[in-house]
């Protein structure tokens, strides 16, 4: 039995995971899309605390200013009946044919006005909404052809896109934050910022980088056959975890969005560990939303898509149940310990030794009796195995 999912899990989904119709590349849809509202009220029954949507989710593109006003006001209502929050807006800069060369990159100047100007405009309903993260996902900046693009001028675009969006936050002072969430390709080719690795050097380069993170989405990192774990790991350590897309993938190849643990299962619990646990030698921690972007397979009917996002929770909670097992485990603090992961806490350097004490110091490298430091075993399997016990329920 697994535990049901309650608002302290901040559990969230976009609305475009639940209420996809299940169109795709070879086939036409196979469900409806669904109304947001509708999608509000079953999620809140199913034990989910927020919800996140493109701009273009929840009010079709091209509406007009009173159309929009209503479909809001709708909307609102649904929130406040309820009590789901949204706690992440990001913008569609992907579906519409004026986006097919990208937004914040395409070669035409027009688009890139435009771009922004929908990026804009969604900030203000995100803020409005009380949103706490403005998710950046480029799924079409990029190219299929290197010819393409000046590929110089667009990183400078990209740049200066996501700069003015994060000035505009700050000259309005919202509470908001930028997330960017790397992806290699699909839709395009190839994809700027393909990896969080990639994310993270632009973010460095930005003026206002101190409001822009990550989005890392775990089939994403997989695609480009990274280890999602540490790709966030790093996020982390350089305090740009901002948000979290949870969700399945099998290896690299098409953009799966499987439920979360539906791809590879063992990966996941080692993002739960990390997530719910933090490192082992302690250090920045992950407090967001569990944020659930899916895709309820084109087999299922509407059963199947609560099944489906029920799956997601369920699968986080034994997740967690076993990671939190697994870290209580006096023989994994053994094997943890007697693995040197610990260790690799303390500085390499003592506190106040130089370089030049390194230097000096004969035992460190004269002395040292580098066969008899080689023959250490690690003992990585057998911690591995404990984590596999442990993920399985056999302890
Ligand atoms: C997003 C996001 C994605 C894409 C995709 C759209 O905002 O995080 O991964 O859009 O879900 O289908
Ligand atoms: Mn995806
Ligand atoms: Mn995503
Ligand atoms: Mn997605």
């Amino acid at each position: 039995m697994v535990r049901k999912p309650t608002r302290d899990d901040k559990f969230s989904f976009g609305l475009w995971t639940v209420g996809w119709n299940a169109q795709d590349q070879f086939g036409s849809a196979s469900r409806p899309w669904l109304d947001p509202v509708e999608s509000v009220h079953k999620l809140a029954e199913l034990g989910a605390a927020h919800v996140t949507f493109h701009d273009d989710d929840v009010v079709p593109f091209g509406s007009d200013a009173a159309e929009r006003d209503r479909i809001l006001d709708r909307f609102k209502q649904a929130l406040s009946d309820t009590g789901i929050t949204v706690e992440m807006v990001t913008t569609n800069t992907f579906s519409h044919p004026i986006f097919k060369d990208g937004a914040f990159t395409s070669n035409d100047r027009r688009v890139r006005r435009y771009g922004l100007r929908k990026v804009v405009r969604n900030v203000d309903l995100a803020a409005e909404l009380g949103a706490s993260t403005f998710v950046m996902w480029g799924g079409r900046e990029g190219a299929e052809y290197d010819s393409a693009k000046d590929l110089k001028a667009a990183h400078d675009r990209y740049a200066e896109g996501i700069d003015t969006v994060a000035a505009y936050i700050k000259s309005k002072g919202y509470d908001l934050k930028i997330a960017i969430e790397p992806k290699p390709n699909e839709p395009r080719g190839d994809i700027l910022l393909p990896t969080i690795g990639h994310a993270i050097a632009l973010i460095d380069r930005l003026e206002n980088a101190d409001i822009v993170g990550l989005n890392p989405e775990v089939g994403h990192e997989q695609m480009a056959g990274l280890n999602y774990t540490q790709g966030i790991a790093q996020a982390l350590w350089a305090g740009k975890l901002f948000h979290i897309d949870l969700n399945g993938q099998k290896s690299i190849k098409y953009d799966q969005d499987l439920v979360f643990g539906h791809g590879d299962l063992f990966s996941a619990f080692a993002t739960v560990d990390l997530l719910e646990n933090g490192f082992p030698g302690g250090g920045p921690r992950y407090d967001g939303p569990v944020h659930f972007d899916y895709k309820p397979s084109r087999t299922e009917d509407f059963q199947g898509v609560w099944d489906s996002a029920s799956a997601n929770m369920a699968t986080y909670i034994l997740l967690k149940e076993r990671a939190q097992a697994f870290r209580a485990d006096p023989e994994v603090q053994e094997a943890l310990e007697a693995a040197g992961v610990l260790e690799l806490s303390q500085p390499t350097l003592a506190e106040g030794e130089t370089l030049d004490d390194l230097l000096a110091d004969t035992s460190s490298y004269e002395d040292l009796d580098v066969d008899a430091v080689a023959e250490r075993g690690f003992g990585f399997v057998r911690l591995n195995q404990l984590a596999l016990e442990h993920a399985l329920g056999a302890r």
